[in-house]
């Protein structure tokens, strides 16, 4: 392991040779893939309705698009907010909002009022893309919203601003002067906990962007004999989650494939959409991979025969899942992933190009990436074969988190270091193995809820005095939030209106599954919860 491990820096090489990086802005990178012929290509395709985009129509709407925005005063340095479920026309806002050298900010489309408020604020998003029946929300909140009807076609003209149709109706869009771009102006702000505490924005760069792309989706193709451009993919990931986004929308794009999307998850749907479409490549978290497994047991026939890789990623899957899917479709190539939004979805991904196939690890780490394995409590890097907490450094590593230089200093140090909060190893070959979890993130069906958050909400409650947020895991979601709560002396709070209380304030998603009462919360002198000791409670429960 001598030239991908250096023991005297302790640094982890890429085992890949380095990828030469272009260095102008990212949609010059993805403009040139856009307008070239596609040959009657679809580049999106609606899974239920089998309304398509094609490539030959996506640049002229991505156009029309910017031109739209431009039109309403959107210009370079505004942030435009996207809170949708996955949509044939997600892509073509995200890439009108970058035409103009605007930025990007993502939301669950379940969020809940003041969840939105707090992002729209910290972000500073003057517009909002939304569903018909999130406009009241933000004209609550006194900011312009344009309905992106679910399934196209809608005429509405609410608010006074144009509708969705109109923005991308126009076929000859009058021209928008571009933008002087440089490869460190943001892109999107994306939220994430991080390693401790409540959400804060990501702020991602064009530079980020670009390595993205070629580190990871078009390094991935290339690695691959076959054509991207003849890969259909089936996109059930939210577009709204930095691995839809970075992967699926801004990678597939770039390179040429078809984006089959789903707009909900439906197991039958599924089913359908890959023997209807061809699918070739299914992106996974744990949970699908089990609902796809499942399926490819129960229905038979040439359905799969298309099917050439699975990935799964975004939350650790266990190796009964992995063997059992293994078994049942032998002919896929199953691969795992490994990122985070503070690294644009770069890390590692298996790689099985029939040399090697280990199914368990997260595969190899991204070219121009580097990687060290520290031990958390007295700071030494370790070699391979043993475990600590994961850094890196690269070109795809987060600027920083949004006006908050304290939290950018506690996940980046001086060197360009960012700490995961992941327990991983390398083993003898290269290959990055996931262990376990420093940082407070539950993740639950792969998306990311905040411990402090949950808490934060708790204590709002009169009768409560103190609260812990921690994860417990959970056959079907993974690990899902559980609070220990210190309730007023007295008090004849039960469980169920706690978590009610929780519930009316946070998106479903973030739910908090059980509630235990306790006396204490275990806190360090400086008033810090002790979160290792808090999963020691929930193995006395
Ligand atoms: O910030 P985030 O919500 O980001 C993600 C990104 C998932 C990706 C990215 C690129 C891929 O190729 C891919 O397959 C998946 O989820 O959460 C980041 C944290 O999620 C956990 C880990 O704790 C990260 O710090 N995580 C991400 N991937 C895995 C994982 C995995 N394969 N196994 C276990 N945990």
């Amino acid at each position: 392991n001598s030239r991908w491990y250096s023991p005297e820096t302790g640094i982890y090489h890429s085992k890949h040779p380095s990828v030469n990086l272009p260095t102008y802005p990212f949609l010059d990178v993805v403009s040139h893939i856009f307008s070239k012929s596609h040959n009657g290509v679809s580049a999106l395709i609606d899974s239920t309705s089998g309304r398509t985009i094609p490539y030959s129509d996506l640049y002229p709407l991505v156009k029309s698009m910017a031109s739209g925005l431009h039109q309403i005063g959107i210009s370079q340095g505004d942030v435009v907010l996207i809170l949708l479920p996955n949509s044939i026309y997600f892509p073509v806002i995200v890439f009108g909002v970058l035409y103009l050298g605007a930025a990007l900010t993502t939301m669950n489309p379940l969020s809940t009022l003041p969840e939105i408020k707090k992002q729209t604020l910290d972000s500073n998003a003057t517009l909002a893309f939304t569903l018909p029946d999130c406009l009241g929300k933000f004209h609550q909140l006194g900011i312009r919203a344009i309905a992106v009807p679910e399934t196209g076609g809608f005429d509405l003209k609410q608010m006074g601003v144009p509708d969705f149709d109109k923005l991308i109706g126009e076929r000859n869009p009058i021209s928008v002067p571009r933008p002087v771009i440089r490869q460190e102006d943001t892109t999107a702000i994306m939220y994430s906990s991080g390693t401790t505490g409540t959400c804060k924005g990501v702020v991602l760069t064009h530079r980020n962007l670009i390595s993205m792309i070629e580190l990871f989706v078009r390094f991935e193709a290339s690695q691959y004999g076959y054509s991207s451009e003849e890969n259909v993919h089936l996109v059930v990931m939210p577009m709204f989650h930095i691995y839809g986004l970075s992967h699926s929308v801004l990678g597939l794009l770039s390179l040429g494939s078809t984006v089959v999307v789903m707009r909900k998850f439906d197991a039958d749907e599924m089913v359908t959409a890959i023997g209807r479409y061809r699918v070739t490549h299914f992106t996974a978290v744990p949970l699908l991979l089990v609902a796809l497994t499942a399926k490819a047991k129960s229905v038979e026939g040439t359905v799969w025969k298309s099917l050439k890789q699975v990935c799964c990623g975004a939350a650790p899957v266990t190796r009964k899942s992995i063997e059992d899917f293994v078994q049942t479709l032998p002919h896929v190539d199953f691969i795992q992933g490994y990122g985070m939004t503070e690294s644009t979805a770069v890390g590692s991904r298996g790689f099985n190009t029939g040399k090697c196939r280990k199914h368990i690890s997260m595969g190899l780490m991204a070219p121009n990436m580097e990687a060290r394995v520290v031990d958390w409590v007295t700071g030494s890097f370790l070699p391979p074969g043993t475990s600590g907490e994961l850094w890196l450094r690269g070109p795809a590593i987060m600027k920083g988190y949004l006006n908050n230089p304290e939290a950018t200093a506690i996940t980046i140090d001086e060197h360009g270091w960012l700490r995961t909060g992941d327990i991983v190893y390398f083993d003898e070959e290269g290959y990055l193995h996931i262990l376990d979890r420093l940082k407070e993130i539950i993740k639950y069906k792969g998306f990311q809820i905040a411990p402090a958050e949950l808490e934060a909400v708790f204590v709002t409650h009169p009768d409560i005095l103190d609260a812990a947020v921690t994860s417990a895991k959970d056959e079907k979601a993974g690990e899902v939030p559980m609070a220990f709560v210190l309730k007023r002396q007295g008090s004849l709070l039960s469980e169920a209106v706690v978590k009610d209380y929780v519930a009316t304030q946070v998106a479903p998603y973030k739910k908090v599954r059980k509630v235990v009462f306790t006396h204490s919360i275990p806190r360090s002198a400086a008033g810090k919860i002790l979160r290792r000791e808090l999963r020691g409670l929930i193995s006395r429960i």
